[in-house]
């Protein structure tokens, strides 16, 4: 402790005396007066990437966010640092080319946002279609003098150096070993920069910028040449990827599907055949929530109504891996699993998919979805046009008031009831069609509480006191808990489900049309609160004791298990008939397409999954980690462990075969992905089977 105490203090006085000698030498003043272009260059950059942020992000914590100015600048500080190691004749032309590049990058970033209030990606710029609306966005945004105001930057540096000219700064001679230890220092200096900029750094920030897609957060916490850099390699990394193995990849790719069993008919074949089609991503809804009340009052009662008149699939998991949302979008509609790494919808947008909306599209439905935030968000503006949707109803086509806010954004109610709209229009327009509507208030961290109505989450009864007087008392529960806060959420959101269903069926909407629902993930609560839901003792106010008879564990597999979200096929034709039941098949969201292609008449020739109703009982789920499940067990792959779920003995050769199926489809379906396997001009053979048909 002593020792530490005097090394801090050998420190300071070391400080002290670095700032005073640096203080009589003027030192910081004459680097300013020797470094001027230098500087200039650095501060110019810097200025633009802060000119940027005010104009796309209104609030002043973001344009003047500490944390990017610091970003910027460290970044331009090491990249500038190089130019010491020319002669400085040629300084000003190293200088000069960053500058207007660095400049380049804003006016693009600055018209892009424009049009499309996110920030440009270089991966884009394979999209034809991109290039386009870029090209024609240029042209009519040309004249906006807040995109243009960044030529300011290398027009002050030219001036700069103009009047250094006169005093013959680029005419003087310096030694070579000068130039590098100034080059070095200057680097250092920008090291210094980043190391304060780590430590300030938190595992949102680390997890925001991997992904990237959550493009305002990366640029307002990193600043935009970080976020460009990062957008440049995290575009190339696919590309790196899928030039290796392709061989392989496309072998084994042949000898799944020439395995793979063709589907079978059954009761279930075509009998939605033509149906509209309404689906509805429920945000974070899960299966366990709907058995739950609270004081007589359901978390869930119109989901649980939808699920009583319906076909309710109550083993049903989602497969999502980092990309959440977008990869329960992919698997839904590719019946193909989320990739190793990267996110599908953010690193793999330029790949053929074969998907439901391209299947539907094919028999004359239009295709479309419907989500009131950012179209950027996951990246699903490009990736929907891979995945065949018609068109894309995003932020832009709501009005969105500030008091119809929760959350991420536009609240469900005033979601579904706009959209309600849009379907009426839709509905009269075509003959068929198929519609995805994506709520979004029901996201973590579920804290705009005071949004959410009233819905009571603690204990309340009624007790009748020694005297003979009735009082109510309220016993503390789950109000203020991350899960107590889900339950009121996702009431309010089951609330929005109900007013929709009730607008659609008023709008004469529910005719001829099939509704299905999915959850799309579980609400990644902690596992704690699920303890103290299950085994709160109102006699005691506390948690019950694990030697307690009653206590009911919940480890890790209960935690897994319980992840479960509802599928619900509902339609009016459905209430009260023979399929009206809940079905128990354990059921995956890679089942979804070729089941849904069985009732509608499409067929998924590359779906993972199964039709349910061919394999049924049989069926097993697979998970992107290597878990899986089945009737039998679920199956821990990092730990080789299960927990069985039947009486029946477990042999190790089901589990050794189990795990192999699971392996080579997540191989394959990764495959398909990066190598872009069922793109006829990747895949010759898919040209051939193709000309065969
Ligand atoms: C974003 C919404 C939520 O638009 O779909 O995405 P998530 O955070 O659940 O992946
Ligand atoms: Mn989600």
């Amino acid at each position: 402790m002593k020792r530490v105490k005097i090394g801090i203090n050998k420190l300071k006085k070391f400080l002290k005396k670095k700032w005073k000698s640096i203080k009589e030498d003027h030192a910081i003043r004459n680097y300013f007066k020797e470094n001027v272009l230098f500087v200039s260059f650095v501060v110019t950059c810097v200025l633009n990437a802060t000119i940027l942020r005010f104009f796309c992000m209104h609030s002043i914590e973001n344009y003047l966010s500490w944390k990017a100015i610091l970003a910027d600048t460290m970044i331009t500080i090491a990249i500038g640092s190089f130019g010491y190691l020319l002669k400085p004749k040629n300084r000003f032309a190293y200088y000069l080319v960053l500058d207007i590049l660095l400049s380049a990058i804003c006016v693009i970033n600055s018209v892009y946002y424009t049009f499309y209030t996110s920030f440009a990606s270089i991966s884009m710029l394979s999209l034809t279609q991109y290039i386009g609306d870029v090209g024609d966005a240029v042209v009519e945004n040309v004249l906006q003098l807040k995109d243009m105001i960044y030529i300011i930057g290398p027009i002050a540096l030219i001036v700069v150096h103009l009047r250094l000219k006169k005093k013959n700064y680029d005419k003087r001679i310096d030694i070579k070993s000068d130039r590098k230890k100034k080059m070095l220092h200057t680097l250092a200096f920008s090291g210094v920069l980043a190391l304060f900029f780590l430590l300030t750094m938190s595992a949102l920030d680390i997890s925001r910028f991997m992904k990237q897609w959550n493009k305002e957060y990366v640029v307002m916490r990193f600043g935009i040449y970080i976020y460009q850099a990062n957008d440049l390699v995290s575009s190339i990394q696919p590309k790196i990827n899928a030039m290796f193995g392709y061989d392989q990849a496309h072998k084994d790719f042949l000898d799944y599907y020439a395995e793979k069993e063709e589907p079978t008919t059954n009761e279930f074949t075509n009998m939605f055949k033509g149906k509209n089609i309404i689906v509805i991503h429920g945000e974070s809804m899960m299966t366990n929530a709907m058995s739950l009340s609270f004081n007589g009052e359901e978390v869930t009662p119109n989901l649980n109504k939808m699920a009583s008149e319906g076909m309710f699939f109550n083993n049903f998991f989602s497969q999502v891996s980092v990309g959440t949302s977008s990869d329960s979008e992919l698997t839904y509609n590719t019946s193909l699993m989320p990739t190793k790494s990267g996110t599908a919808f953010v690193s793999y947008s330029d790949r053929t998919y074969v998907s439901t909306p391209s299947l539907l599209k094919e028999q004359g439905y239009y295709t479309f979805s419907m989500h009131a935030n950012n179209a950027d968000f996951w990246n699903r503006r490009t990736m929907y046009n891979s995945l065949g949707y018609d068109r894309f109803y995003s932020k832009t086509d709501y009005v969105v008031e500030k008091e119809n806010q929760i959350g991420l954004g536009l609240s469900d109610k005033e979601f579904f009831k706009q959209s309600i709209e849009k379907l009426k229009e839709i509905n009269t327009e075509h003959n068929n069609w198929y519609g995805v509507l994506i709520m979004l208030s029901n996201h973590t961290p579920f804290s705009d509480v005071e949004k959410y109505g009233e819905f009571n989450v603690d204990i309340t009864t009624e007790e009748t006191k020694e005297d003979g007087t009735v009082e109510q008392v309220t016993y503390p529960y789950m109000e203020g808990r991350k899960l107590g806060n889900y339950f009121k959420s996702l009431h309010y959101a089951d609330s929005a489900l109900g007013e929709f269903m009730t607008g659609l069926d008023e709008a004469g909407l529910l005719e001829n049309t099939v509704v299905i629902l999915y959850g799309d993930h579980d609400a990644r609560l902690p596992k704690k609160d699920y303890n103290y839901l299950y085994n709160y003792d109102m006699e005691t106010h506390d948690i019950r004791d694990e030697e307690d008879e009653e206590y009911k564990e919940y480890d890790y597999y209960q935690y897994e298990l319980g992840r479960k979200v509802p599928f619900i096929i509902w339609s009016k034709d459905l209430i009260g008939s023979e399929y009206n039941q809940t079905y128990n098949y354990i059921m995956g969201m890679y089942d979804v397409s070729p089941t849904l292609g069985n009732m509608f008449g499409f067929r998924n020739k590359y779906a993972l999954g199964h039709d349910i109703f061919s394999i049924r009982d049989n069926n097993i789920v697979v998970f992107p980690n290597g878990n899986w499940v089945n009737k039998n067990m679920y199956y821990n792959s990092q730990k080789a462990e299960y927990l069985p779920l039947t009486e029946q003995p477990i042999t190790e050769e089901e589990i050794a075969n189990n795990t192999e199926y699971t392996n080579k489809l997540l191989d394959v379906s990764n495959n398909i992905i990066v190598f872009d396997l069922l793109n006829p001009e990747k895949n010759s053979t898919l040209e051939e089977e193709g000309e065969k048909e």
